[in-house]
């Protein structure tokens, strides 16, 4: 009996064992032929060909696969900077690649692998060394033109500076007998703007420097001189009164309103208004002959916003009492 039943469990364990390798080996070995698990052969002999400042040309001798279709990969990697780090698709008939839109001055390495369409990928080509060029060249010289508005005010106007990579152009600078200056300038435009608080019957030169947006190069315009008419004003304007809040638009941009100033000489429609932002002039152009305008708070929390009324003399009023808004720069 015991070696009836010990027989009877030989016959089962074999038929199971069979039956387990039909389920779990036989289907595998079955459909060998048709899943592709062959990766393509890695590209190789992957060179650069061209370089500028902003692109990079490699080119690299072709994968193969066992099911002839696959594309490429080109890993692009800044060494610099790995937030300009990408990677483009790259077909199959095609062994050449130019990356765009790379930083200036930098260092980047390549490398190319090729995927099949079942998704297997082959082992990276060798890698390609590039540094993209810098930016040695300056925007040619503005020509620059000055009139004169009033006694203490210029208008500039110049033309507008070309580069070798007009991407990187330009920024233009004023300089007043030769010296920066950033202060009492009203940008009408890129290239025009009012330089005020200039002294009455008082020679000045004025030139504008175009540079890169990458900085260090620079070239300056023409030089031109102008003097400015004499005054016999000297009074400054009234001082504006009921400085209030008009709207406020948040993110700290707010538009504040006031009564108009007069002046002994000039009319209502020539008084200009400079605001002062927590005791710093405003640097958004200053209008005349308005009763209100718009200005961004600095700080988080209390602001105070004061006034300024100046006439074409330069002759600035005493600033009007502060006005305090409590903002939240964005
Ligand atoms: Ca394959
Ligand atoms: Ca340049
Ligand atoms: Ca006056």
């Amino acid at each position: 009996m015991a070696t009836r039943q010990f027989s009877r469990l030989i016959i089962f364990t074999a038929a199971f064992a069979f039956t387990t390798l039909l389920l779990f080996s036989g289907p595998t070995v079955s459909s060998a032929g048709k899943a592709d698990r062959s990766a393509p052969t890695a590209p190789t002999n992957l060179v650069v060909t061209a370089v500028t400042d902003w692109s990079v040309s490699v080119t690299w001798q072709p994968s193969t696969d066992n099911s002839g279709k696959f594309s490429y990969r080109v890993r692009i990697t800044n060494l610099n900077n790995s937030t300009y780090n990408s990677l483009a698709t790259v077909s199959q008939s095609q062994t050449t690649y130019t990356a765009k839109y790379l930083a200036r001055d930098s260092n980047y390495t390549f490398a190319v692998y090729a995927v099949d369409d079942s998704g297997n990928k082959s082992a990276d080509s060798n890698i390609a060394s590039a540094h993209t060029l810098a930016d040695t060249t300056a925007p040619t010289g503005p020509t620059l033109q000055a009139s004169v508005l009033s006694p203490s005010q210029v208008q500039l106007t110049w033309s507008k500076s070309t580069d070798n990579i007009p991407t990187n152009c330009c920024n233009y600078g004023i300089n007043l007998n030769g010296a920066r200056i950033t202060q009492n300038v009203n940008w009408l435009s890129q290239t025009s703007a009012v330089i005020r608080h200039l002294q009455p019957g008082t020679g000045y030169s004025f030139s504008v420097t175009a540079s890169d947006f990458s900085g260090g190069n620079a070239t300056a315009s023409n030089v031109v001189n102008v003097v400015t008419p004499p005054s016999s004003d000297t009074l400054p304007p009234t001082v504006p009164t009921n400085l209030h809040l008009v709207s406020d638009n948040s993110c700290a941009e707010v538009w504040i309103g006031w009564t108009e100033a007069s002046d002994n000489k000039d009319s209502e429609a020539n008084i200009e208004y400079e605001i002062y932002v927590n005791g710093v002039l405003s640097p958004l152009p200053v209008n005349s002959g308005v009763d209100l305008d718009f200005v961004y708070g600095t700080a988080f929390g209390d602001n105070y916003f004061t006034i300024r009324a100046v006439d074409k003399s330069g002759n600035s009023s005493a600033p009007s009492t502060p006005l305090k808004l409590f903002l939240w720069p964005c």
